[in-house]
């Protein structure tokens, strides 16, 4: 049931335990959207597996504790943060769970108690109005954390919308936060050696399809898919499609530039359609996707390639500063 932000604290208020759960490899988004409800309505916060690097970097910050892999089964709600995909939380099974997101769609939203889900810039957004509709105030380290979230979830507002600039303006204005704090936040995050090499044999791999005025590349790297596949579109790719293999699972990134989108490509609906036919799971935005499945990479990136091609077959790339359709 799609519940509106100002029924939020209605839906959770019977509940005597509630997990604020993030999704593997919790992003800044995740956390900062889970922390702010966690403090707001209380409960747990808890990720699957581990956060990332600027997920910690937050974390830090605001000096909040997360449990990682807790027994689902204690809690009487777990509200799932930031996905609605189940192979992004380990496929635990879950009981009574509600899920507050802003991806297109998921597998989890079926079984739902209650979600929000819309196409907002991030989680965080939704967040801050679940807080705002609920009246309540944000401690100065949950606006923090809405913050960071924001910024990173925007690509540091390159895909932002004015909803997320409007956000930002609210968050800044009711609490007492400087702008340079979470940049701060974010500049502490330690250059990771390993990342950058994975980023330059992506460049250094990729294979370059080039149809009609389009561009699109695929390589293969060992971790840091999403990275990859951004720093592809930012040297010329239109379309960056980027695998790893995990164990039995192949994990891919795809990034796509805004005229590809505005053509009509959508990363999300084919990265869901490929991954699922190949057992696995995909999904995320138009222009920023991913996908989990067993199989290697090499054979999954065709299927995608092939994919995005025919999306992208007689049309014309649009300027990058043209406006939304
Ligand atoms: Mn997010």
């Amino acid at each position: 049931m799609e519940i509106r932000e100002e029924e939020f604290g209605k839906m959770i208020g019977g509940r005597k335990r509630v997990l604020y759960l993030c999704h593997k490899n919790a992003d800044p988004d995740a956390l900062g959207a889970a922390f702010s409800l966690r403090e707001a309505f209380g409960g747990d916060l808890a990720a699957v597996e581990g956060v990332s690097k600027t997920g910690g970097s937050l974390l830090e910050a605001i000096g909040a504790e997360v449990l990682i892999d807790p027994s689902v089964e204690e809690y009487d709600l777990v509200v799932v943060v930031d996905t609605a995909v189940g192979l992004q939380i380990g496929d635990l099974p879950l009981k009574d769970y509600a899920v507050i997101d802003h991806h297109q769609e998921g597998d989890l939203l079926d079984g739902a108690i209650f979600q929000i889900q819309r196409a907002a810039d991030s989680t965080s957004e939704i967040a801050w109005e679940i807080l705002d509709k609920s009246g309540i105030g944000p401690s100065r380290e949950a606006a923090l954390a809405l913050l960071v979230g924001i910024i990173t979830d925007t690509g540091r507002f390159k895909h932002a919308q004015a909803s997320s600039f409007r956000t930002v303006a609210e968050i800044l204005e009711r609490s007492d936060l400087d702008y340079a704090e979470a940049l701060e936040v974010l500049s502490r995050v330690p250059t990771d050696t390993s990342r950058r090499i994975a980023l330059l044999r992506a460049a250094s791999r990729a294979e370059i399809e080039w149809k009609g005025e389009w561009i699109v590349v695929t390589s293969e790297v060992g971790a840091f898919e999403g990275s990859a596949a951004m720093t592809l579109v930012e040297i010329g790719a239109d379309v960056a499609l980027v695998g790893g293999a995990h164990g039995d699972l192949c994990r891919i990134s795809g990034r796509a530039r805004r005229g590809a989108v505005l053509a009509g490509l959508d990363l999300s609906a084919i990265l869901e359609e490929v991954g699922r036919a190949a057992g696995g799971s995909g999904g995320g935005h138009r222009g920023a996707a991913g996908l989990e499945a067993p199989g290697t990479p090499k054979e999954i990136l065709a299927e995608v390639r092939v994919l995005v091609l025919e999306a992208l077959a007689g049309q014309r790339p649009h300027g990058d500063g043209d406006p939304s359709p």
